[in-house]
């Protein structure tokens, strides 16, 4: 139902899967990147900066979204770590990659040379310990949304996520009607796409997404990327990552 790299499915479903997006040796080189982030913020604790949100931390302000973990055992046990340009060149390098903007051209309906980057992080439930992320739509976020909602988030998992380890879980269709309440939502209408590691699940703007938390032995680490298209005005711009705004073409030149 979800494998369909031509994009048929979107338009309806609002999520498309794009199966084997990075290569074996993207993937490794990746996970290596990410691991020594995370390991960077494990030796560190939190940084402080706005990107960027303590597991710990996350489960003492609301326990809510991660029962039965005390979180003054994971201060320094990273959930999201944000501006990873800065973090890793890994990042940059694949952010040149041309896969990802074509799948954001061709999800965003324009041209490749049109495609920004707007930010990314590392979204992560590790095995055991991983909090639930609350339904929402991507553009109801204050951190980062053109007034145009033409944004699009493309998460690639390290490793294969699905309902098991806390794997992103979404409401087809419902990018077309945005009365849906996300507080009263009918679970048969929620679905848990299995991704492999490397596959990539592109989710539009008004889909309604979520996820339960990871008590899996499994674990689930999430690059998130989010584009969108040049020219348009923000209603919000809380942080302005290193490479935001800025078309592939800027990634290909800091690489020379
Ligand atoms: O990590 C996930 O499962 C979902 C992340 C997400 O919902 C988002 O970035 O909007």
């Amino acid at each position: 139902m979800d494998s369909d790299n031509n994009c048929t499915l979107y338009p309806a479903q609002g999520y498309q899967i794009f199966r084997n997006v990075l290569s074996h040796s993207w993937l490794q080189s990746t996970r290596d990147a990410a691991e020594s982030v995370i390991q960077h913020y494990r030796e560190n604790g939190p940084f402080g900066r706005e990107n960027d949100v303590s597991l710990g931390e996350l489960a003492q302000s609301r326990p809510q979204r991660n029962p039965g973990v005390d979180g003054s055992k994971w201060i320094n046990e990273p959930f999201i770590i944000g501006d990873l340009l800065t973090q890793d060149g890994h990042f940059v390098s694949l952010l040149a990659e041309q896969a990802l903007w074509s799948i954001a051209a061709r999800l965003l309906a324009t041209e490749i040379g049109q495609v920004i980057f707007h930010y990314s992080n590392l979204t992560r439930k590790p095995a055991g310990i991983g909090p639930s992320i609350v339904w929402h739509r991507d553009a109801e976020n204050t951190y980062f949304c053109p007034n145009n909602d033409r944004l699009l988030r493309l998460l690639i998992p390290l490793q294969g996520m699905s309902r098991e380890n806390g794997g992103t879980a979404v409401v087809p269709g419902s990018h077309l009607d945005t009365k849906i309440d996300k507080t009263t939502l009918d679970e048969h209408t929620v679905i848990h796409p299995e991704l492999a590691a490397g596959d990539v699940l592109a989710i539009h703007s008004q889909l309604l997404h979520g996820g339960a938390p990871n008590r899996s032995h499994r674990e689930r680490d999430v690059l998130i990327m989010q584009f969108g298209v040049a020219g348009a005005t923000f209603r919000h711009q809380e942080v302005l990552e290193l490479g935001a705004l800025h078309p592939r073409g800027t990634f290909m030149q800091l690489l020379k």
